[in-house]
């Protein structure tokens, strides 16, 4: 059962002690003090009675949670930022530090990864801080994979959901930009993170409005792209399967096999073997069993 947020002394507090920091020693980037192991001081936030660094090296990158001086948890990988991702369109500094994102009533960080490369991986790390102990927890690690997972309080309650998108399709069917990737919603329950069925529930789209979408789609010019004239799974429209996925995941999974019926190009015969590809792919998601457990009231 999902508990309300509580808003203690201790987060009044923290909050407090965060602008002090903020307007102390900003959330920067850059002309901080000179490079030094475990890499150049990248970002440097004091909440309370904890400080927050990231360092960057041409090598690497780290984080770590000191509390009074004291080191309390640290990691390492490429690029991390504290609360916030940069040059993305959401930013969510005010709620991701030391405010209780969770609802166990220890205020919370959360340190994001940039994993780099060219298909780099985004993760975050939920961070509790308990003052009353003198330490911290890392109390979850979440892999976006090639999705920022994002915060928002998505039914009121004070406690944050994360919004991402499953990327267990990724290059499936064909390549990385024609892969599905359907929305999912997770909720903090018993300790971590799992998929919420009726929060990432979407209503049923109007029936005309889908079978014209499914009409052009089997029209689209994109099937005969390569000009072969040979049916080849690297031609299906992204939209295909993405509509589909978001029909499944959004409560709708007979409407989603049954638009892949319908979407598909009468041209060429439908592609079984695709289809228990994507039978096979749901199985390995880490979010669409537990999608399903609940709608099945399991
Ligand atoms: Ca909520």
């Amino acid at each position: 059962m999902r508990k309300k947020s509580r808003r203690g002394r201790h987060a009044a507090a923290m909050i407090a002690a965060l602008v002090a920091g903020l307007l102390i020693f900003g959330c920067t980037t850059g002309n901080v003090g000179r490079a030094r192991a475990p890499g150049e001081l990248t970002a440097r936030m004091v909440l309370g009675e904890y400080t927050v660094k990231t360092f960057a090296s041409e090598d690497e990158g780290r984080w770590e949670v000191a509390r009074n001086g004291r080191l309390l948890l640290r990691g390492h990988g490429w690029r991390f930022h504290i609360g916030m991702m940069p040059h993305e369109d959401e930013c969510f500094p005010a709620e991701l530090l030391g405010k209780d994102i969770t609802g166990n009533g220890k205020p919370d960080i959360v340190i994001f990864e940039w994993t780099g490369g060219a298909h780099a991986c985004f993760v975050a790390r939920v961070i509790a801080l308990d003052e009353q102990a003198g330490d911290c927890r890392l109390l979850a690690e979440i892999d976006g994979i090639d999705s920022l997972p994002r915060f928002k309080d998505l039914d009121g309650d004070g406690v944050l959901e994360i919004v991402l998108h499953d990327m267990t399709f990724r290059y499936w069917p064909g390549c990385f930009a024609n892969s599905p990737m359907p929305r999912v919603v997770l909720r903090w329950q018993n300790d971590k993170y799992v998929a919420d069925a009726r929060l990432t529930a979407t209503p049923m789209p109007d029936s005309t409005e889908l079978a014209a979408k499914a009409a052009n789609i089997a029209q689209d010019p994109e099937w005969d792209r390569d000009r072969t004239g040979v049916y080849s799974c690297w031609c299906i429209p992204q939209s295909l399967f993405q509509t589909a996925l978001d029909l499944m995941y959004g409560g709708h999974e007979e409407q989603g096999w049954e638009f892949i019926r319908l979407a598909w190009t009468p041209k060429y015969p439908l592609d079984q073997a695709l289809s228990e590809e994507l039978r096979g792919l749901l199985q390995h998601s880490p979010y669409w069993r537990t999608l399903k457990r609940e709608r099945a009231g399991g």
